[in-house]
């Protein structure tokens, strides 16, 4: 059944004949069947090809390029769903719909597939309800700067007389004041769809700002009537309107850049977000090695440089920062605690990246003399060619460095070692050093979530590593892993993650994803029984405080605990526990046997210390 509004409402010559229009503010919907036969309402109803708003919505989808709308369904979703079914049996190209169990999942995945492809994705919500089981995974998008749709039904605005009026006390259950609230800080744009022809050129503009620098996550509110409406088929399938844009660096501050660093007696780098793409990791590595700068990782995020290449010096600012000239700071939000470490106060710091003053946080006061926007592997490739031009400049200087920068990897990597070795209990540096020995093989990406540390791990490319974002909204790794092996299935993905991190992955969800959709992932739980990052800023915070004098800090311990292999077993995974030091390298082979040959998703329960 076909609505349109009353157009005699609308201002004379403001509204094109063809077109089905809805003004939901002015105007009552009035069926076709009421409309006068002959009339021009009329005729341009039955006369012109139409689509329902929902079917135009997928089909804009897929002509902007989403390869998945990852989908958790309501009462607001008949539209959703009938449009789904019409815009099939019109043979319309479509996006992949696919029903995930669990909206964090839904965002995760999205993130996580994003992460394997450079391919910004879309997530179907279930009103406001929906939209805030998503808020979190929304939050981690906008830390990690993944662009996304998110969409939710809006409940319907009328309590009558329009297709998808409000049915039954949920629609006034879930109706608020401000429902994008709930995700407006974690976006960078939002709009409610407010006319079914709009559809188009929202879904251009959404996905156009989600992947334009900075990206991130977008919004849209679709309430219930809007989509009900038709709207002409043309209009809907027109060619793309808008396309990104890209940040480009300004010439001269990057040549700037280039002679401060390359004149530098003890430069540094920060890169917590990594290298960009392959080039920009290639770039990077060049650099640091031909120009002997120390590259350090504070809290990274993702591998901007190989673990063994000479000038990885690992996660501690100390002893570079306190003593440089000249500091780097790749996009990196913060790239060291200004309570604990700081450049000297003459040092200049150069801040380069897609938003490297992070415009969005009220509070971040780290210091930039020279501040370049530009992609982050764009600028890497930019400032590498610049500094080679420059030739053999000082030339003493980097020998020096070079050979105080050798022996400091040479020790830490020793302490690395010393630290993995196995103890009665395990430790995560032993779980690691026994992960990277058993995926060798492979070309992994390893996830961590209070994980398997970085240190441990061998790993080559950019895109081999991540841990959760700085937003720190745990459940992150397990969804996100599987988004990345949806996009790539061949590629061995290990998500890595503790034992609170895993239960606030809704676990049951994620699991049951896996199966329906056969990801054959790894997951390693490293149960330390509780909350252990939580214990420790409460320890550190008060040494000599009550908390740390008992037996127990109080709030940290999962008490008991569930049995991890049979939440996977649920889900027929393959699951095992690991209690022994010594059992764990058999272990981690035979769950990949499973993981390789047999296509099954797989989990490691491993306890330690
Ligand atoms: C959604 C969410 N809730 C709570 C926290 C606070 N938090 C930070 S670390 C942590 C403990 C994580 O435990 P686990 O994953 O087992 O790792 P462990 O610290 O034990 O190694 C918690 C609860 C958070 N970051 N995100
Ligand atoms: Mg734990």
């Amino acid at each position: 059944m076909k609505y349109v509004s009353a157009m005699a409402s609308l201002p004379k010559g403001q509204v094109d004949p063809n077109r089905a229009v809805i003004d939901t503010a002015a105007a009552p919907l009035r069926r076709v069947a009421d409309l006068p036969p002959g009339s021009p309402d009329h005729r341009s109803q039955t006369s012109d090809p139409q689509l329902s708003a929902g079917a135009a919505l997928f089909a804009r989808l897929k002509a902007v390029g989403v390869d998945y709308v990852f989908a958790n369904s309501g009462t607001d979703c008949p539209p959703i769903i009938e449009g789904l079914s019409e815009a099939k049996s019109r043979d319309l190209a479509l996006p992949e719909t696919l029903l995930i169990t669990h909206e964090h999942a839904a965002v995760g995945m999205a993130h996580g597939y994003y992460l394997a492809t450079g391919r910004a994705q879309a997530a179907m919500l279930h009103t406001n309800v929906g939209l805030a089981n998503a808020a979190t995974g929304a939050i981690n998008a906008a830390s990690d700067r993944i662009p996304m749709i998110l969409m939710s039904g809006r409940t319907p605005a009328t309590e009558r007389g329009h297709l998808g009026s409000r049915t039954f006390p949920i629609g006034w259950g879930q109706e608020m004041r401000d429902q994008t609230a709930l995700v407006r800080e974690a976006c960078k744009w939002d709009y409610e769809l407010r006319f079914p022809e709009q559809v188009a050129e929202m879904i251009d503009r959404a996905y156009a700002v989600a992947t334009s620098s900075p990206k991130g996550p977008v919004y849209i509110s679709l309430p219930r009537e809007v989509l009900c409406a038709p709207c002409a088929r043309s209009a809907a399938l027109q060619p793309v309107t808008m396309r990104a844009t890209a940040a480009a660096p300004r010439a001269a501050d990057m040549e700037r850049a280039a002679t401060l660093l390359a004149d530098a007696q003890a430069p540094v780098i920060f890169a917590q977000q990594g290298a960009g793409d392959d080039a920009g990791f290639a770039a990077l590595s060049r650099l640091a090695d031909q120009w002997s700068i120390p590259v350090c990782q504070y809290w990274a995020v993702a591998t901007a440089l190989p673990t063994g290449h000479p000038c990885h010096v690992g996660p501690d600012p100390e002893p570079w920062l306190s003593q440089a000239d000249v500091v780097l700071v790749i996009d990196s939000l913060a790239p060291w605690a200004p309570e604990s470490h700081a450049p000297p106060p003459d040092a200049t710091v150069i801040q380069m990246g897609p938003d490297p003053l992070f415009q969005r946080v009220p509070i971040r006061n780290f210091k930039s003399d020279i501040t370049i926007t530009c992609e982050t592997s764009t600028g890497i490739c930019m400032l590498d060619g610049a500094m080679a031009a420059l030739g053999e400049h000082n030339r003493l200087a980097r020998a020096r460095r070079r050979a105080a920068i050798e022996a400091f990897t040479a020790a830490a990597r020793a302490a690395d070692a010393d630290a993995a070795r196995a103890t009665e209990v395990m430790s995560k540096a032993y779980v690691g050093r026994c992960l990277s020995e058993a995926i060798a093989d492979f070309d992994p990406v390893v996830l961590s979530e209070l994980g398997c540390p970085l240190e441990q791990l061998v790993l080559r490319r950019h895109d081999s590593w991540r841990q959760e974002p700085h937003s720190g909204g745990l459940g992150w790794s397990f969804p996100c892993a599987l988004g990345m092996q949806l996009a790539d299935r061949e590629r061995l993905i290990v998500a890595t993650m503790g034992d609170g991190s895993y239960i606030f992955s809704n676990p049951v969800a994620c699991h049951q994803i896996a199966e329906a959709l056969a990801l054959s992932i790894l997951v390693l739980v490293l149960n330390n029984g509780g909350y252990g990052a939580v214990e420790k800023s409460v320890v550190e915070h008060y040494p000599e405080g009550h908390a740390a004098a008992g037996n127990r800090v109080p709030l940290t311990r999962i008490d008991p605990a569930p049995d991890f292999t049979k939440i996977a077993a649920a889900s027929r995974a393959y699951a095992a526990r690991v209690d022994r030091a010594a059992d764990l390298p058999g272990a981690l082979r035979e769950a990949l046997t499973h993981v390789r040959e047999r296509r099954q998703q797989a989990l490691l329960e491993v306890i330690i210390a």
